[in-house]
């Protein structure tokens, strides 16, 4: 069957129903530039979606050396075809008119263009100045979750072996530092254990401060298909909002923004209680019951429906829900990582997984989700606060072989103390001791918390910043030297999802003008500093993306992200693969510890652990005693009030996230009109009942304030819950779609100007779901509804009240669901 939709107003698409067991059916999305059709197409060229973590393999279609658009690929194992609205129309960014094209020098004050020897002779004069001047400590990179694994891996060479500094972390902090900061408590180690296809086995879905539908809406295409199929798994929504997930819940907790532990605690009490709990698999597996069991005793669902605001019963049907269930999947995402008790509240949710020996078995899967579609290589690679292959700073063994496979010694990988977190690296440029920062891939002065702070650090004349990106950012107007980057469809390299997967991205079209790969800029880089290895060799010694891969396949040898079994050409042609891929395991692997946790071992493991409410690491000795044989570790956690609570003047919970037309800074989804006009400027959530007491209508201009700052926005009134105010964070200073122009309303349409500086004590994560706010009338609305989409979370609690979201024929896409009669080569 083939039919056409608009994708706008219909996200997700059309059901294709399947059973428990069954494989999810392929159904394969087409979107092509107007005009276009797909004979046309001169080629396909293989990729997957750089829009989030999901994965979803795609082709991208070239005709005359431009990109004209994509097509889902139906034997990836991740999305069987399907694509989503970001992915379907978010290509046209590449080829806007504003893209960099040549690098830009600070020159008596301005930007203004120069020659690549001349911009990377500024920065390697600089950084060779700090070195003598004031030593590796000095110079600081902070990258994304955006780029491919091959330049992180470069990058991290560079920053550790190369300059020899502690200060490479990636905005992974901000993202997904809490997943595995969770999984290392829990398991030792990071690494996904959980896999997509449990969605086709579950019994029972619980999303943790995850709105799937928005943020991986493929993966709930997947669980909607269940949903529509015979004996269709019951779904639990942890979520203030009134998500899609919520709609379609069993039982929905919309609980206090920053309560997770306490509920959590509530959910494990029950469990014990009613004795919900697989006795064998803790004792073979597991240390840390007894604690946990006493950490529980008294944390009732009264006690917990009191600090949550929801009812008891709720609390003790979504136990009943868990407990009943024979395979319990369970995902996890901002709602917890972005609160002061992160890594403690995901915690939990694996300790849930670990009572009820829900682990390693087909539709027993924990994601601990990631957020970017490539921070899964950040961590893995070290270019975020972990050395390379989930190697243990704390272990001079660990030290020694990464010191053997660089070539150098190991004093020269700084691990006197832990890799330094991006907060603190911010910190340090700010009182002066980091004096070189290099930003690539991501937008700080829109996306950090506190932004006249972050302004401020960055537009310091005595730090050196370089900003490489695609376009003139907010962060970029701030720079010293900004450099062109080529992206996604102009250059190839591979990149792993959120359960795991590894997909090979291949270059489709030229970049515009002269930007560069960030993997030849980074090699560039190292070629002028001339780093060296002990025996006075090339440090670096690789020159392109297969040979990037093959040393990153032998850093990876025998850790549990282990490469080695991937080649180029086998990730060409077919799905995606999983990691671990080996000689004994050449196909991947589906699901982690099927036997157990198998990385927990002091010897092995990534990281003793940490005391989740100071942050205080746990010292080897402490670890052993606690764990000798290597089990997981139930780590129990005691629930702690937000820091900065509501009060009579700023009596709302702050909430900050997403929806599911744009991309985080919108340097890409705003620069395209489709996904532009569905949601084209910033707005304000709020319940019916806060609107009344504030005598605020639908489409009034509101300021919400902070002691940090405000923004301006319309009113949309939904049903989130009560005592809470939500702003979405994509919309900075400027107007992408207006081509770079200040903002209409430009005091304020950053939710980051009213965020706090604060993190999570264990991952180092920021709060950015965690503060107080007020909000008052600027201007009476002229009828105008807010801008906010009506297909979302965002939804008017009264529909008539705002028009429908829609994208008219320029939106359409088409599926096919019968391979027969599809496009597929
Ligand atoms: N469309 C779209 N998709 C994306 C992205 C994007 O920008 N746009 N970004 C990608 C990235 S990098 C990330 S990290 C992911 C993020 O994906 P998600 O985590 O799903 O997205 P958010 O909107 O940040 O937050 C999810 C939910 O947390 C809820 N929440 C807030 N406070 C609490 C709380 O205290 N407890 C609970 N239980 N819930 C709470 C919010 O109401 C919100 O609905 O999305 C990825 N996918
Ligand atoms: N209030 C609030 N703030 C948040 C969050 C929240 O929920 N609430 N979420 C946080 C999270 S989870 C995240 S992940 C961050 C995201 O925050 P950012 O990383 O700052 O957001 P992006 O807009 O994705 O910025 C990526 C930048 O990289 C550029 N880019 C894209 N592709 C390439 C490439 O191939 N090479 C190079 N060199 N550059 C490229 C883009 O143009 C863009 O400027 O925001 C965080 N901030
Ligand atoms: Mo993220």
């Amino acid at each position: 069957m083939k039919d056409s939709t608009d994708r706008i107003a219909d996200p997700w698409g059309g059901r294709t129903p399947y059973p428990p067991g069954a494989a999810w059916p392929a159904r394969t999305d087409t979107h092509l530039a107007a005009g276009v059709t797909p004979a046309a197409v001169d080629r396909w060229v293989q990729s997957a979606s750089l829009l989030h973590s999901n994965g979803d393999a795609m082709d991208i279609a070239v005709k005359d050396g431009r990109i004209v658009g994509v097509r889902g690929r139906a034997d990836d194992r991740v999305n069987r075809g399907r694509l989503g609205p970001k992915d379907l129309f978010g290509w046209q960014a590449n080829a806007s008119p504003d893209r960099l094209t040549r690098p830009l020098v600070r020159e008596g004050g301005r930007l203004v263009e120069s020659g690549w020897d001349t911009a990377m002779g500024r920065i390697v004069a600089r950084s060779k100045e700090l070195l003598r001047e004031r030593g590796p400590g000095s110079i600081g990179f902070y990258t994304t979750g955006q780029l491919f694994l091959e330049e992180y891996y470069t990058l991290a060479v560079i920053a550790r072996a190369g300059i020899g500094t502690n200060h490479l972390d990636g905005n992974t902090r901000l993202c997904t530092a809490t997943a595995g900061e969770a999984l290392k408590e829990t398991f030792g180690c990071d690494g996904q254990p959980g896999s997509y296809a449990d969605i086709d086995h579950a019994d029972t879905i619980a999303l943790f401060g995850h709105n799937m539908a928005e943020t991986q809406p493929v993966l709930w295409m997947r669980v909607l298909d269940r949903l529509a199929g015979p004996d269709a798994p019951r779904l639990l929504c942890v979520d203030p909002r009134p998500t899609r997930v919520a709609r379609h819940a069993a039982v929905h907790l919309a609980p206090r923004a920053g309560t997770n532990v306490a509920l959590l605690n509530a959910l494990l009490h029950e469990l014990i209680r009613t004795d919900r709990v697989d006795h064998a698999y803790v004792e073979a597996h597991c240390v840390g019951f007894d604690e946990l069991a006493a950490r529980v005793a008294d944390c009732t669902a009264e006690w917990a429906a009191a600090i949550c605001d929801v009812p008891a019963r709720t609390i003790t049907e979504a136990a009943e829900l868990l407990g009943s269930a024979e395979r319990l999947l369970s995902t996890v995402l901002q709602g917890f990582y972005q609160s002061h008790q992160a890594t403690a509240a995901a915690v939990q949710v694996n300790n849930l997984h670990l009572l009820r020996g829900m682990l390693g078995r087909p539709g027993c899967g924990l994601l601990q989700m990631n957020g970017q579609p490539t921070a899964q290589n950040t961590r893995e690679c070290g270019a975020n606060g972990d050395l390379p292959g989930f190697r243990n700073w704390e272990n001079e063994q660990h030290v020694a072989d990464l010191a053997r496979i660089w070539n150098v010694a190991p004093e020269k990988i700084p691990h006197y103390a832990p890799p330094t977190p991006a907060m603190q690296m911010f910190r340090f440029a700010e009182q002066g001791s980091i004096r070189m920062l290099w930003i690539s891939g991501t937008n700080p002065a829109v996306s950090l918390p506190e932004l006249h702070r972050i302004r401020d650090i960055l537009g310091q004349d005595r730090l050196f910043t370089v900003v490489q990106d695609l376009f003139l950012t907010e962060t970029a107007q701030l720079a010293d030297v900004v450099l062109p980057a080529a992206t996604w469809g102009e250059k190839t390299g591979t990149f792993t999802n959120a359960d795991r997967t590894v997909h090979l991205s291949d270059k489709a079209v030229e970049p515009p003008g002269e930007a560069r790969p960030d993997l030849d800029i980074f090699l560039d880089y190292a070629r002028r500093m001339d780093f060296r290895d002990k025996d006075d060799g090339p440090l670096i010694t690789w020159h392109d993306p297969q040979s990037a891969f093959q040393a990153w396949q032998k850093c990876s040898a025998g850790r549990p992200c282990d490469y080695t079994g991937l080649s180029y050409d086998g990730l060409r042609g077919g799905s995606g693969i999983q990691w671990p891929c080996t000689e004994q395991a050449p196909d991947g692997t589906e699901r982690l510890y099927t036997d157990g946790p198998a990385w927990a071992h002091a010897e092995a493991c990534e990281s003793f652990g940490k005391d989740l409410v100071t942050g205080a690491p746990v010292t080897e000795v402490e670890y052993r005693a606690l764990n000798p044989d290597g089990k997981a570790v139930i780590k129990a956690a005691e629930y702690l009030p937000p820091h900065e609570d509501t009060s009579e003047e700023y009596p709302l919970q702050l909430n900050t996230g997403r929806t599911i037309y744009h991309f985080h800074t919108r340097t890409k989804t705003g620069r395209v009109p489709q996904l532009d006009s569905a949601a084209p400027d910033v707005w304000a959530e709020m319940s019916a009942a806060e609107a009344a007491a504030r005598d605020l209508r639908e489409g009034d201009l509101v300021e919400v304030s902070t002691p940090r700052g405000a923004v301006a926005a319309r009113l949309r009134i939904t049903a989130i819950r009560d005592g809470m105010v939500f702003l979405p964070f994509h919309y900075g200073y400027w107007d992408t779609a207006e081509g770079h122009r200040p903002a209409p309303d430009t005091a304020g349409r950053a939710a980051n100007e009213t965020t706090v500086t604060d993190w999570d004590p264990a991952s180092k994560q920021p709060l950015y779901k965690t503060a107080a706010a007020r909000v008052a009338l600027l201007r009476r609305t002229d009828g105008t509804p807010g801008p906010a989409p009506t297909t979302t979370a965002s939804a008017p609690l009264d529909p008539g009240s705002a028009p429908a979201t829609t994208g008219g024929p320029a939106a359409h896409a088409t599926q096919h669901t019968d391979d027969e009669e599809g496009t597929r080569p």
